[in-house]
């Protein structure tokens, strides 16, 4: 008996896939397909896969060509299940062709020609094209229009901003760069804000209008009830409001907050979050940028992503300790945030002109987690107990910090018109909170 095999994604599938699966089968008598694990297909970079294994494994199952099929999880598996399985025939499209021919020395490798014309990715880019408008004054834009790449069904339609001379050259091509947030709106379906957080609740509120989805890095808004009102506002118009805060959408981040959830630490006593860089964007100071981001506003909504989404958000009294250098743009290069909840307490600290160490430290009965600096771009974690034996560490690769993942979330909720999103309202609404005390002036000390 000659047993073949071969693996995919085998997303959306189609006749592509199908044609594939019949020719490697006319190799020889038992053919084995591997299906690529969801977490196995985000560690190689695709990221954008629209089902689920179990609903893949079944769409393969019905053609009724596999006569075994088994899940591909790492690296090498490959090599394992040729010798585990006593495999003769490895094949796969002429698209990998030469990717495989170390397979040559555990069983024969044929590529078989890959079917012209169509592709998940085609079934994607023709179904949701997103036409995607950027919007201020910041290297996130680029970061953006990069990792939009590896995104299919995306498309960088405009950028909006005070400064087209500070863009890069990877971003001139873009056909419509503009100052006109209301020429831009015309032109896309969907915006991306890393405008000044001053401008965003106007810019949301214009966008929701004109029946366009937001997705907005953190914070949405520098005021609680406009935070509130907006996400009502855009839940009634059926439109797309999210916070794009990237932590949130590293596998290691939403990993260990599962973990935390599942009490792997016992009861949370304690959260301490810190995030620093010395930037010298205030000193930049460029007349265009009439405003920038400070601390407060560009580090502080990200480090009180884990408090809230740990702890949640009524905690009984919250003290701010700022080293304010600029009473008109109220520019913090230091700020300090303490929390007291009912059974735990929490801290974060946060400067653009301090250094400090930027690691994550959730304290708990039974042990803790650390995660090490830069935290926020979480690919890598331990959980530590009293005895060292029982310590475990994780590691889950992250592109592009995070962004393109960002960006698939966005699309599917556009898609699917409802948010499954990695942060809840209830959060963003409480970041936009503190944003309001802090530049109200409320619970806050001057040092
Ligand atoms: N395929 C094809 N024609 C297409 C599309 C895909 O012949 N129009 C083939 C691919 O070459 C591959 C199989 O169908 O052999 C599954 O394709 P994908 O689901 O895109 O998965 P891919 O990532 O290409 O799988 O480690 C090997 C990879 O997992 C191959």
């Amino acid at each position: 008996m000659v047993k073949v095999i071969t693996y995919g994604t085998f997303d959306l599938l189609h006749y592509g896939h199908v044609s594939l699966l019949e020719r490697a089968k006319a190799l020889g008598d038992y053919l084995v397909v591997g299906v690529t694990a969801d977490d196995f297909d985000k560690s190689r970079g695709k990221i954008n896969v629209q089902l689920s294994l179990m609903e893949r494994i079944e769409a393969v199952k019905a053609t009724g060509l596999a006569d075994e099929i088994i899940v591909e999880e790492y690296e090498g598996q490959k090599i394992d299940d040729i010798r585990r399985l006593g495999i003769d025939i490895f094949t796969v499209g002429s698209d990998w062709i030469g990717q495989f021919d170390y397979l040559s020395e555990y069983c024969k490798v044929i590529y078989l020609d890959r079917t012209k014309g169509i592709s998940s990715s085609n079934i994607r880019s023709v179904k949701r094209e997103i036409r995607l408008g950027l919007v201020g004054e910041s290297t996130v834009i680029e970061k953006v229009a990069i990792e939009s790449r590896y995104v299919n069904g995306i498309e960088i339609s405009g950028i909006c901003t005070y400064s087209p001379h500070l863009l890069p050259q990877s971003l001139k091509h873009v056909e419509c760069i503009t100052d006109s947030f209301d020429q831009l709106l015309d032109l896309v379906d969907a915006v991306y804000l890393v405008s000044r957080p001053q401008d965003h609740y106007f810019q949301i509120r214009k966008a929701i209008n004109k029946g366009k989805h937001i997705l907005c890095e953190s914070p949405i808004a520098l005021c609680k009830t406009e935070c509130a009102e907006l996400f009502l506002e855009a839940n009634t118009k059926g439109v797309i409001l999210a916070e794009c805060n990237k932590t949130a959408f590293s596998i290691a981040y939403s990993r260990l907050v599962l973990m935390v959830k599942t009490g792997k630490i016992g009861q949370v006593v304690s959260v301490d979050a810190t995030c620093t860089s010395l930037s010298d964007a205030y000193f930049l100071k460029d007349p265009t940028y009439s405003m920038i981001w400070n601390s407060i506003s560009s580090w502080g909504s990200k480090a009180l992503l884990p408090i809230f989404q740990i702890l949640g958000s009524d905690y009984k009294s919250k003290h701010i300790s700022s080293r304010i250098i600029d009473e008109e743009e109220k520019y913090d290069v230091f700020s300090k945030i303490d929390f007291v909840y009912p059974k735990a307490v929490a801290s974060i600290k946060v400067g653009k002109g301090v250094k400090s160490e930027g690691d994550l430290i959730i304290s708990g009965t039974k042990g803790y987690i650390y995660v090490p600096s830069p935290w926020w771009k979480t690919d890598y974690f331990e959980i530590r107990y009293e005895n060292p034996n029982e310590n475990k560490r994780f590691f889950y690769q992250l592109e592009g910090e995070g962004i393109r993942y960002a960006l698939v979330v966005f699309l599917n909720a556009i898609e699917n018109g409802k948010k499954n999103y990695n942060i809840e309202e209830e959060t963003s609404i409480a970041i936009a909170g503190i944003m309001e005390d802090y530049y109200h002036g409320v619970d806050l000390d001057r040092i």
